[in-house]
């Protein structure tokens, strides 16, 4: 264990396209409960949403779990990649399909540059399939930078996602 406080609040981004996409969200949830320190995690719901950039490829699934780790920030990226090869994550094309993609979105309210980690992610306030779902569980959140999640969140980017039944 590193030098970081024990309890950690992080928000994780969860997204798939292939191979069932809403089964391999449920397994990443049952995977993340690994990582958090009572076993207790929390989910939004799952939203189905048109793929962002220029690669052809099925609409996503994504979602956003919120969980207290006392993993380290590096320590946490290792074990979310660990559960993305476990579900078949191949790294083919930047941006382009993926059986399970886990982001590290918020980890306490640190800014973190490091070569293989930056904290918050570089497109969570450009990205509807992230906020939506991050307001859901988190309404009352505050970023790093002092942008309110309720100001970042608007009615156009609701209305691009569909939420899936539970
Ligand atoms: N990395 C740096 N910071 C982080 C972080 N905060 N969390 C590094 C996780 N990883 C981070 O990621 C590449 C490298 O980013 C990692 O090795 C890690 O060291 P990757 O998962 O291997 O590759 P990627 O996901 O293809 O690239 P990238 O840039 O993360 O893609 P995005 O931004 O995740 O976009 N459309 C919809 N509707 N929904 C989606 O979820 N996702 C993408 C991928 C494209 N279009 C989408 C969606
Ligand atoms: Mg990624």
């Amino acid at each position: 264990m590193s030098n970081q406080q024990a309890h950690n609040l992080v928000y994780i981004a969860l997204g798939a396209n292939l191979d069932s996409p809403s089964a391999q969200l449920n397994n990443a949830v049952a995977a993340m409960k690994a990582l958090s320190l009572d076993g207790q995690i929390q989910v939004s719901s799952y939203y189905r949403s048109v793929p962002m950039g220029d690669v052809e490829q099925p609409d996503y699934v994504n979602a956003v779990a919120c969980f207290i780790t006392q993993l380290a920030p590096i320590e946490l990226l290792d074990a979310l990649q660990q559960i993305e090869l476990n579900q078949g994550r191949e790294r083919l094309v930047r941006w382009g399909p993926r059986t399970l993609d886990l982001d590290i979105l918020l980890y306490n309210q640190q800014t973190i540059e490091l070569p293989r980690l930056t904290v918050p992610h570089y497109g969570m306030k450009q990205r509807s399939f992230v906020l939506v779902p991050l307001e859901e569980i988190s309404p009352e959140l505050t970023l790093p930078c002092g942008s309110s999640i309720n100001k970042l969140v608007n009615q156009t980017m609701r209305d691009e996602l569909q939420k899936l039944p539970a």
